[in-house]
């Protein structure tokens, strides 16, 4: 079983509020549907999640009731970014379901407290692609949180023992440098034991994603490293790279794995 996360900025334009990539996400569609085993798919936020969970501070848990417009609205943006990825999922022939994430995860200071598996697992079963997404969630400490895409498809992967994670993003993987604020940055084929603390060094923190960015994303991805499941970055972008991933095929992208 692969757990395969699509990245937001993949598959919304991060910089306008509510701008679905359809093109981009009806090529993915078809890619995915090359693939012939069991998947669990994960969405991000991109401009539907983010800008409005930012406005609100969903992040910092419940602070003050003007945050509760926020909720709501972040929720249905995210039920409206979920429709759109399902609708071009099921035109391209997957047998997709949309899982509310917000009804089956829930958290404790922003940590994943629990999360139902029982319906992911028995969509499976059936022969059903189960499709969640980063959501405001209920958190016993803070009221509420932000549980990242990442996050969900990091715990599915440990919890479900799947065979390998992959993410689609709008790069080509990770770079030893911010590619955003340095120029001649190099894509790493792979980050392991060897160069992990030092990468996570160069990358420091990046804003505009209440949910960490690449850095938060590699974090994940390191944990899950450590318990024996490697994971793969892809660009989304570049026709080809997630079915190639997807079939487990040589690929351009960086490698997440404890390297033997
Ligand atoms: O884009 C965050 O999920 P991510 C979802 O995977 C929201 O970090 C609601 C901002």
């Amino acid at each position: 079983m692969i757990v395969l996360k699509l990245g937001g900025s993949l598959i919304t334009l991060k910089h306008k509020k509510f701008s679905f990539r359809r093109k981009v996400m009806e090529r993915l569609a078809a890619e995915i549907g090359d693939y012939k085993g069991k998947l669990i798919i994960i969405h991000g936020g991109g401009s539907f999640g983010h800008p409005l969970a930012y406005e609100y501070g969903l992040n910092n848990g419940y602070e003050d009731e003007r945050q509760i417009d926020g909720v709501v609205l972040t929720r249905l943006a995210m039920e409206r970014l979920n429709d759109k990825v399902v609708s071009a999922l099921l035109d391209s022939g997957i047998k997709a379901v949309s899982l509310q994430t917000s009804a089956l995860a829930f958290c404790r200071g922003g940590e994943i407290e629990r999360l139902n598996l029982e319906p992911v697992k028995r969509f499976l079963d059936i022969g059903i692609t189960p499709v969640l997404y980063g959501d405001v969630v209920l958190d016993s400490a803070k009221g509420f949180c932000i549980l990242s895409g990442d996050r969900i498809a990091v715990h599915l992967s440990r919890t479900l023992m799947a065979d390998r994670a992959i993410m689609a993003i709008d790069k080509d993987g990770i770079f030893d440098r911010d590619p955003n604020i340095t120029k001649g940055t190099k894509l790493l084929a792979e980050v392991n034991q060897h160069n992990y603390q030092e990468v996570l060094r160069s990358l420091g923190s990046v804003h505009g994603d209440v949910t960490g960015g690449i850095t938060g994303k590699l974090r994940e991805l390191w944990l899950l490293a450590e318990d024996g499941i490697e994971s793969i970055i892809v660009n989304g972008l570049v026709p080809g790279r997630l079915q190639k991933a997807l079939l487990g095929q040589e690929v351009k992208g960086t490698r997440i794995r404890v390297a033997p």
